[in-house]
């Protein structure tokens, strides 16, 4: 897993179409989200990470609170974003992953929320 961590004034996103074959489904009301004074997590998921990813998933949920709690941000957005890696995890095994660093900040108390997998998206930080 890489990441990139960005602390932000806002930051918004719209997905606007697929991107790969089985792009995760979502509802038309899902297609875009926006948070404020939030820690975005822009989250590769790589092939290496198949063999442990419940370890994976653990390891970047720490790195991304211990971020969080150094910039005082409350809210998360876990964001996937393929272009940090050359050697993709594919999505059956980056799906989860992605979800359960949300789950687990959650469970932490931040308030974490998680951006679509498999579309091309723009997106607005400020
Ligand atoms: C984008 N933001 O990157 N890890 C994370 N995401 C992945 C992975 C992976 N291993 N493989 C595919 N979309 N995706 C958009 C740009 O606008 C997802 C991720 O949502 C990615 C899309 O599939 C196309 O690669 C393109």
């Amino acid at each position: 897993m890489r990441t990139l961590l960005i602390h932000a004034d806002t930051f918004e996103y719209e997905a606007k179409e697929p991107a790969i074959k089985n792009p995760e489904e979502i509802a038309d009301t899902e297609r875009r989200d926006a948070m404020k004074e939030v820690l975005v997590a822009f989250c590769t998921v790589e092939k290496e990470d198949e063999k442990n990813p419940i370890l994976i998933a653990e390891r970047a949920t720490d790195a991304i609170a211990e971020v969080a709690d150094w910039v005082k941000a409350k809210n998360i957005m876990v964001y996937p974003y393929a272009h940090l890696s050359s050697s993709l995890a594919d999505r059956d095994t980056a799906i989860p992953v992605l979800k359960s660093v949300q789950q687990a900040l959650l469970k932490k108390g931040y308030n974490a929320r998680r951006g679509p997998f498999g579309w091309y998206k723009s997106f607005d930080l400020h």
